[in-house]
């Protein structure tokens, strides 16, 4: 375990596995998790008043509001305190970014770039343990024991924004949103990109780049 704090933001088109680089990145480095979807989508299974307002976005593939998602975020970021962390799903947007950097100094930002015919394939194939945010993929990591998670061996379910045309808006989001993030990111030094079709080809660079950079902070 490494002592000095680092902050890393990952950044990816739905579906470009910054679930599954965090995961990696949280057993081998011991930083904290913290995506802004997996919160959504635990509130909305526990219906509480943020689920609520954020259900009906999310199903269609749109945003939810800015004011409802930044304060859940930075609430999340100082509750944690003095801690490493990586953020996935925040910032997601120029006001965002902003409000991000006013709150917490960020080292790095790890940008996914995966193809959109592959990202297509692998949601159709996905299946998520909303309570944990688990994600499992038919042929890539399947479930131990099909249908069911497993730690807990509750049941997987699909998101109701993985379906295809719900992706492909989201998709186009991305792209629209996403853009001038990266290059706001970009123009203070901050982003490395991973280009690739694999995970397994991905993580061995993004586990090398974080080892170098966590020994430099
Ligand atoms: P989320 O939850 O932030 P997205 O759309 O950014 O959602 P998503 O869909 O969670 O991202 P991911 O985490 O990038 O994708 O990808 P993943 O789950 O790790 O991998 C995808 C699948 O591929 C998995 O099944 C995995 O097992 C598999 N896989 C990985 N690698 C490989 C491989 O090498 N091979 C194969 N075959 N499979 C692989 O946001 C959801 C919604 O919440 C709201 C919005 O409505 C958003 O649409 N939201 C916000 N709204 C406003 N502001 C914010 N900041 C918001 N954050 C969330
Ligand atoms: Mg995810």
């Amino acid at each position: 375990m490494y002592t000095k704090i680092f902050r890393a933001v990952i950044i990816g088109a739905p579906g470009s596995g910054k679930g599954t680089i965090s995961e990696r990145i949280v057993k081998t480095f011991g930083f904290l998790h913290i995506s802004s979807g997996d919160i959504l989508r635990q509130n909305i299974i526990q219906n509480s008043d943020l689920g609520k307002k954020a259900k009906k976005y999310i199903d269609a593939g749109q945003l939810v509001p800015d004011d409802i998602v930044t304060q859940t975020m930075v609430g999340r970021i100082t509750e944690v305190g003095n801690k490493s962390y990586i953020l996935d799903g925040f910032p997601r947007n120029g006001a965002q970014a902003e409000i991000l950097s006013a709150r917490a100094q960020i080292d790095a930002v790890i940008n996914l770039d995966i193809p959109h015919d592959v990202i297509i394939s692998r949601v159709k194939n996905r299946w998520t343990h909303i309570p944990s945010g688990r994600v499992y993929n038919i042929g890539f990591n399947d479930p131990k024991v099909p249908g069911k998670d497993n730690k807990t061996g509750e049941p997987l379910t699909q998101r109701e924004d993985d379906k295809p045309h719900v992706v492909a808006k989201r998709l186009q989001l991305y792209d629209e949103l996403m853009g001038p993030v990266l290059a706001w990111y970009g123009e203070r030094g901050l982003v490395t990109t991973f280009k690739g079709r694999e995970t397994k080809e991905i993580w061995p660079r993004v586990e090398r780049f974080l080892k170098d950079k966590v020994n430099m902070v």
